[in-house]
């Protein structure tokens, strides 16, 4: 590996929000994928994730500097999720201010959804925004700077203040791409024996009116689904347990394979001899029967599925484009239980079409399924994306879009978490049946629902052989839901 590195930065929410509403200490996958493929092709990478910087006691000047000092001869900045939106561009502002002639790009799926806003307004620190998949790209990128040639015009996906010449451009073969690790960023992860999983990419077929993700593949250059087969998916956690990883969490579009992926995944795992402590796979309700269950309980140490389960509503998830029957849910739930397994459950509130009647019924498939020993997980308003069914057609939804541009939803960079459970300053829109301050009530209304009702689960588990940790599964929910 010779010459100036790559450098990634996995970048805070903002420089002055020390408690941001979601998450900000999670890897990204995508930097961790391009990282591995650039070192493939002979170019030293590194990188730096400055949430948990700040966790260690880091300043900001002290995060700047230690990017600026590996000289690097480009800086990719990521922004996969929205609440980085800020953070990324002041990343980038600071790191201009010091170094006028260093070359930045941002890249990641939220900055792929607006990658002219973002290229066009920030063109003073920011060089270009890649949107997609950005192997090829990044790969452009580095072999021109490398090479002194300065940043070229023609990058596959590359949108500068100028717009984009060409289209994102993907690898077709995704078994080819290699195996990414956990060290690429530093420091390392809070939990450093826990990694997600990625075991495909692209498309997803179904058309939940809510979700990003049947469109955001497409934007990403890839119109079908593509799914790693199940042999790579285990050389990347044979790569990762040697990196002294011991519980997966696989949650992107496997579950669209059914049975048929979970149960070759669990062989390929066995016939390797490689048994996790702990596997976790997301999932519809209807994604898996006994039979991919059981091959899931048999192959790990601690199968669990999240169900996202999002409404108890018939009415409300047919009017989103998704399917329920509340009775197959809780028998899946039981059968998850029965089979060894820990099924958790998500719910949404904010949803088209939800009233209060609606709101009574997903209570009532809530308290049916912690009956059968499924542990509520999370209520999340739904956060109304663009690109999505419903931004693209609010009407046909009875919806009022809030949110349209970057700039608007950069405020969930602001917001703190305590402001994000409380008021409705993040809510992207309002339904026919509830203003942005009732959507927040009634994500506070399943929560204290869930709380309310944790006997449910007690009597679920009382005299079972095995037992989740009710103790700590409580203690997770009253404190995120109260
Ligand atoms: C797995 C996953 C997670 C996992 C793990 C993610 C991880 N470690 O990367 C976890 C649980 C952490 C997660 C959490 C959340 N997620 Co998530 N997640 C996904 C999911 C299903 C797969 C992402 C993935 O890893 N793909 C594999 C990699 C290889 O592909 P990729 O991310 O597309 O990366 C490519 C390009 O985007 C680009 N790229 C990516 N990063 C970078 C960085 C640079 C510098 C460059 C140049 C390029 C680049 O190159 C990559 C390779 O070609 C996606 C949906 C999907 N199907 O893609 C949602 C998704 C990204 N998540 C989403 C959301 C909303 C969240 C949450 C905010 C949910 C919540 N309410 O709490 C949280 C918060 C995130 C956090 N930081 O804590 C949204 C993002 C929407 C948005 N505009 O923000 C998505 C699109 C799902 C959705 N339907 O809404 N997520």
């Amino acid at each position: 590996m010779t010459g100036d590195p790559i450098v990634f930065v996995q970048p805070p929410a903002s420089f002055d929000n020390p408690s941001p509403c979601l998450d900000d200490k999670q890897f990204g996958l995508g930097i961790l994928a391009n990282a591995a493929w650039l070192q493939g092709q002979g170019f030293a990478v590194d990188g730096i994730h400055i949430p948990l910087m700040f966790h260690q006691g880091f300043s900001a000047e002290d995060a700047i500097a230690i990017i600026l000092a590996k000289s690097p001869m480009l800086v990719a900045i990521g922004l996969n999720w929205v609440h980085f939106s800020r953070g990324a561009i002041e990343t980038a502002k600071r790191l201009r201010e010091h170094r006028p002639d260093l070359p930045i790009v941002i890249g990641g799926q939220h900055a792929g959804l607006f990658a002219d806003e973002i290229a066009a307004t920030n063109a003073a620190w920011v060089d270009g925004v890649i949107r997609g998949e950005a192997e090829v790209p990044l790969l452009c990128l580095a072999q021109a700077l490398s090479e002194g040639r300065g940043i070229p015009t023609d990058v596959p996906g590359l949108h500068t203040a100028r717009g984009a010449a060409l289209p994102p451009k993907v690898i077709g073969d995704v078994d080819s791409l290699p195996v990414y690790s956990y060290r690429t960023l530093k420091p390392r992860p809070l939990q450093p024996d826990v990694a997600a999983i990625s075991t495909a990419r692209g498309a997803c077929p179904f058309r939940c009116a809510w979700c990003i993700e049947p469109v955001v593949g497409r934007l990403q250059g890839r119109t079908k689904l593509r799914f790693h087969s199940p042999n790579r998916i285990v050389d990347q956690m044979q790569a990762l347990t040697a990196e002294g990883i011991s519980r997966f969490t696989i949650q992107d579009n496997f579950f669209v394979g059914g049975d048929r992926k979970l149960v070759a995944l669990a062989d390929a795992l066995m016939r390797r001899g490689l048994r996790p402590k702990h596997l976790n796979v997301f999932a519809h309700p209807d994604s898996f029967s006994a039979t991919g269950m059981s091959a899931l309980a048999a192959c790990c140490e601690l199968g669990t599925i999240d169900y996202g389960i999002e409404t108890g509503s018939t009415r409300v998830a047919a009017i989103n484009n998704r399917s329920l029957d509340p009775d197959a849910v809780v028998e899946g739930v039981a059968s998850a239980v029965s089979l060894g397994l820990e099924p958790y459950s998500w719910w949404m509130a904010g949803l088209p079409g939800e009233d209060d009647a609606a709101l009574s019924e997903t209570e009532g498939l809530i308290a049916r399924t912690m009956d059968v020993g499924g542990i509520p997980r999370w209520v999340s308003p739904l956060i109304l994306f663009p690109q999505t069914d419903i931004h693209l057609n609010p009407e046909r939804y009875g919806v009022r879009r809030r949110f349209e541009g970057f700039a608007d939803y950069s405020v969930f960079s602001e917001i703190t978490l305590a402001e994000a459970v409380m008021f409705s300053e993040a809510l992207a829109h309002e339904t026919a049946e509830a203003t942005r301050d009732e959507i927040t009530a009634a994500a506070l209304r399943l929560r204290r629902f869930i709380a309310a009702n944790l006997h449910r689960l007690h009597r679920a588990y009382e005299g079972a052989a095995k037992s989740p940790d009710l103790g700590s599964i409580e203690a997770r929910i009253r404190q995120s839901f109260m």
